[in-house]
């Protein structure tokens, strides 16, 4: 009777071992993936064009095409882009 009791309280404690080792590995994993979720929005802050490095391309940057982007309405060109051209 002992013994029983005994072998039902190993399977318990297993049972309970194998649950914390399966949420340990749940919370490793969403850890992993919240790392890579920051990776993706680091990366993103260095867009071609993105020139001040926040992460999207904003009117008067040099990845701005007024023909694509906005209103697609296109300002007049500064004077100093203009010598550029
Ligand atoms: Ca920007």
């Amino acid at each position: 009777m002992i013994r029983r009791a005994w072998n039902r309280t190993a399977a318990i404690a297993t049972m309970l071992l194998i649950v914390g080792l399966v949420l340990l590995a749940a919370l490793a994993m969403g850890s992993a993936l919240d790392d890579s979720a920051n990776a993706v929005d680091r990366n993103s802050a260095h867009l071609t064009g993105d020139d001040n490095g926040d992460g999207r391309i904003d009117e008067d940057e040099s990845g701005w095409d007024c023909r694509t982007m906005g209103n697609h309405v296109c300002g007049p060109v500064p004077a100093e882009r203009r010598a550029h051209h």
